[in-house]
């Protein structure tokens, strides 16, 4: 059948148990585009070796990061859902694009910049050459857009210049992607360091609440959030945390952040921070109940994650044929 539908891209690494970062700034966005695009969402255990994994919990993450696309929305049978490395061809675009891919425009990433920081003891060429292979995932399906927090912007604008330079060299090779960035939710930071991002790899879990936290546990790290010695309710760049939990609770209800600010015009931070730890505990029940009889079925999630990877490889080869025709390969 003849799909003429855009084509949407994004992708999660399994590299720890995903925060409500994950899912406000990306994957509670994704099945928006179901119905008008052609969708691949992928689970990026590649990416994920970039720092040093456990490889029991990597397997492990990677099956509960695929139930978690499923009980986040993301219906299998209108959704391309696959693991990165079942289709071998991403890997062999990303070496191609790294004959495309300059030095000095790697070295500028800010997140290879924070990673290297953080995993001193193991700046790998893989955490360098790592945008360079989210350009092969993204270019790979000819992905019209690629929705992203607002951290993985940047990476998403390298994936534009390579394809650009790409396409002066070898015209109507790869679709341009545009990045795009939730108006809210975009960047959902630490409760402990908020003028941090949460991150699922924090090794503080008070930093940070999880898809799969139980009720006691999100309402009791909430509770523990940093704010500040003022006690205004309010968004405003000198009260960041405050700020955050205020962000995260427009996200969780819908509400605007003047609304909110209204709502608890007057109250203390502590009925504050209970409020945003019950609306995001009930945000997740769903979910979790969702996730939990999906990763009783391990024959199911193999059986997504098998047909995934036939569409996804489908679509990958013609792209790749494309290219390396383009590129004077030998085909045999
Ligand atoms: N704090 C965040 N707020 C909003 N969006 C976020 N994302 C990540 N953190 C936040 C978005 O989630 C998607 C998947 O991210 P990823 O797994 O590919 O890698 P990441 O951006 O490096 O996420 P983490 O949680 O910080 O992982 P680790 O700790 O392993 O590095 C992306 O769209 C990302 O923007």
């Amino acid at each position: 059948m003849l799909d003429n539908r855009q084509v949407s891209f994004s992708g999660v690494q399994p590299s720890g148990n995903l925060t409500i970062g994950n899912y406000l700034g990306a994957i509670k966005n994704f099945p928006y585009y179901t119905e008008n695009y052609k969708c691949f969402y992928c689970v990026v255990d590649e990416h994920a070796i970039t720092v040093r994994q456990i490889p029991a919990e990597l397997r492990r993450r990677t099956y509960e990061t695929l139930a978690l696309y499923i009980a986040c929305g993301l219906d299998p049978e209108k959704n391309t859902l696959y693991v990165q490395s079942h289709v071998p061809a991403h890997a062999e675009l990303a070496w191609i694009l790294n004959c495309f891919s300059m030095f000095g425009e790697l070295s500028r990433m800010t997140q290879f910049k924070d990673k290297s920081a953080k995993h001193a003891d193991n700046i790998n060429a893989g955490l360098f050459t790592y945008p360079v292979l989210m350009a092969a995932d993204i270019l790979l399906y000819q992905a019209d857009v690629v929705p992203v927090g607002v951290d993985q912007k940047q990476h998403v604008e390298l994936t534009r210049d390579i394809a650009d330079r790409f396409n002066q060299l070898y015209p109507g090779t790869f679709t341009v992607p545009q990045p795009i960035i939730s108006t809210s939710g975009a960047k959902i930071m630490s409760l402990q360091e908020p003028d941090k991002k949460m991150s699922k790899s924090d090794p503080n879990e008070n930093a940070v609440v999880r898809i799969l936290d139980d009720r006691d546990t999100v309402i009791r790290k909430f509770r523990r959030a940093v704010t500040d010695s003022d006690s205004e309710i309010r968004v405003s760049e000198d009260k960041p945390g405050v700020s955050n939990l205020i962000t995260i609770l427009s996200c969780v209800t819908g509400k605007t952040h003047d609304e909110i600010e209204r709502e608890f015009d007057g109250q203390g931070y502590a009925e504050f921070k209970a409020a945003v730890g019950e609306a995001c505990a009930d945000m997740l029940a769903p979910v979790q109940e969702r996730y939990k009889e999906l990763l009783a079925d391990r024959g199911y999630l193999e059986s997504v994650m098998k047909k995934g990877a036939e569409e996804a490889a489908y679509y990958a080869r013609k792209t790749l044929s494309k290219v390396r025709r383009k590129l004077g390969f030998v085909s045999l």
